[in-house]
């Protein structure tokens, strides 16, 4: 049993003024796996008066400084790579494959952060005057479970290319890959203050952050709701806010797309990370009469989207993060079933042999309607629903009809005609025939899927603002 008694303050493992502990419990057992002890307001208030303090000399430090910074950063989580997979495993269930992948995109961050400072001006002409992006300030991170280190790791190498220091907030529960990223990056050897991590609950740690007048900006990364509650705090003091929110993906498979192909990338979209992803591919858009076809190579390569201990290398969908989750999921299928919907593949209840952690049924439904609740709100659980369309405005107005826009997902043999159905698709990202990222094009959702963007020169300057100097 592990237990995590220590929040990190101006370069120091310190224990928290926070009495109370949370339970950890590892999601395939479902038995406890250790404690954390939870930071409170005034250790939050701490780490943004070390932050501030730290702002002062760190906003003046020069790229090269930076550069070094985000080489010690990246070196210091590349010398642990199993300890990093293997504690993603168990603290949230994340497979071995995507517990990996997770791995590479947190070396990917540090890599394009210097690439963008190789290339980025931080001084411009416009005007008769000379403009200087400078850091906007202290940013108070704030991050759920599902992805954390990689949420950490991209959103602290930007906030450290523009010169800002940080607070990071992570989800209670992932206490445990917290801990050894905060043990790595103090191993990097950071200006003291220049990040502070502290554990603790959202509406303690995670209000006192958004409320706090020494924060600038706050950058966050979760659920809808919780996003319009620190907009709203966030509010008071005008602090910049950098929303990046739920989703409802659409997949739009097009008549010329090649099925053999598109129909296992549309089920990895959805089963990725459990399912738990924001970028999920949840919506699968097909040709009316391509039905039955689909339906077919559905059932044919379904079980092999194996179902068990995410330490396996052959399981592709693993358990989800909490026992509530799993009832939420459960609760969604019963109301895919109560409205109508059929079951295809999966349903109600557990995997034989799996009783003991909260696994899902990788669940497909088809007779779906964009209006019921499935195709509606974000599940964050292995549940796809198949809606079909007659023409291609059709499809297009199916993936627009949703309050989210932070992804959509094309197959089609036809580039040209690809593109121009996703310039009409109202989302931040949009992949052609690929599951793919990239960190140096921004990335953040249309409508309530966000405020802002991430990555890329457009993520960069969120944690700038423009100074103008002008002489006479
Ligand atoms: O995320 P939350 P959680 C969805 C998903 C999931 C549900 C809950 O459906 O089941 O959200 O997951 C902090 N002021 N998504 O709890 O609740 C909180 O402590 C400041 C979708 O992980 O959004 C945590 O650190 N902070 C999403 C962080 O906010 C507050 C990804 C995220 O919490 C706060 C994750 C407050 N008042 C979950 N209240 C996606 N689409 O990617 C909470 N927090």
């Amino acid at each position: 049993m592990k237990t995590i008694d220590k929040v990190y303050i101006n370069g120091e493992f310190v224990t928290p003024k926070g009495t109370e502990y949370f339970d950890l419990i590892n999601p395939t057992t479902n038995q406890k796996s250790g404690q954390v002890r939870l930071g409170n307001t005034e250790d939050a208030i701490d780490a943004i008066e070390a932050a501030t303090e730290a702002f002062k000399s760190f906003s003046l430090s020069t790229k090269e400084e930076r550069i070094t910074y985000l080489q010690n950063l990246k070196s210091s989580i590349e010398k642990r790579k199993q300890e990093f997979i293997d504690v993603m495993i168990e603290e949230y269930g994340g497979t071995l494959l995507f517990a990996t992948v997770s791995f590479d995109y947190m070396l990917k961050s540090f890599d394009s952060a210097i690439e963008l400072l190789n290339t980025y001006s931080f001084t411009k002409t416009m005007g008769v005057s000379e403009v200087q992006m400078a850091p906007i300030g202290v940013v108070g991170i704030i991050i759920p479970w599902n992805s954390s280190n990689g949420f950490i790791c991209g959103k602290l190498s930007t906030a450290i290319a523009a010169g800002c220091t940080v607070v990071i907030k992570p989800s209670e529960m992932s206490a445990q890959q917290t801990q050894l990223i905060t043990e790595c990056f103090h191993e990097a050897g950071l200006p003291k203050g220049v990040f502070n991590i502290v554990n603790g609950l959202g509406n303690v740690v995670g209000a006192e952050i958004s409320n706090n007048n020494n924060i600038s900006k706050i950058s966050f990364t979760g659920s809808t709701p919780v996003g319009k509650m620190i907009a709203k705090q966030a509010v008071d003091t005008l602090k910049r806010v950098t929303l990046e929110l739920g989703g409802k993906s659409p997949n739009i498979i097009l008549d010329d797309a090649d099925l053999s192909k598109a129909i296992p990338m549309a089920l990895g979209a959805a089963f990725m990370n459990n399912g738990q992803a924001c970028i999920a591919g949840t919506r699968l858009l097909i040709p009316e009469n391509k039905l039955e076809e689909i339906k077919k190579l559905i059932l044919d390569i379904a079980p092999n989207f194996i179902v068990g201990d995410p330490k396996n290398k052959n399981t592709a969908v693993g358990p989800l993060v909490s026992q509530k989750q799993y009832e939420r999921v459960q609760n969604y299928i019963q109301s895919g079933i109560d409205e109508g919907a059929s079951i295809l593949v999966g349903g109600l209840g557990k995997p034989e042999g799996l009783e003991n952690g909260n696994f899902v049924k990788p669940t497909i439904f088809t007779n779906v309607n964009n209006h019921m609740k499935i195709a509606r709100e974000e599940i964050f659980g292995p549940v796809l629903s198949i809606i079909t369309y007659k023409t291609e405005e059709e499809a297009v107005a199916i993936a627009n009809d949703t309050t989210y826009g932070l992804q959509a997902y094309i197959s089609s043999a036809d580039e040209e005609r690809a593109h121009k159905i996703a310039s009409q698709i109202n989302v931040g990202r949009v992949q052609i025939n690929t599951i793919s990222h990239d960190p140096l094009a921004p990335f953040g959702g249309f409508k309530q899927s966000g405020i802002g963007r991430e990555f890329g020169v457009i993520g960069l300057e969120a944690y700038l603002e423009p100074r103008v100097l002008i002489t006479q």
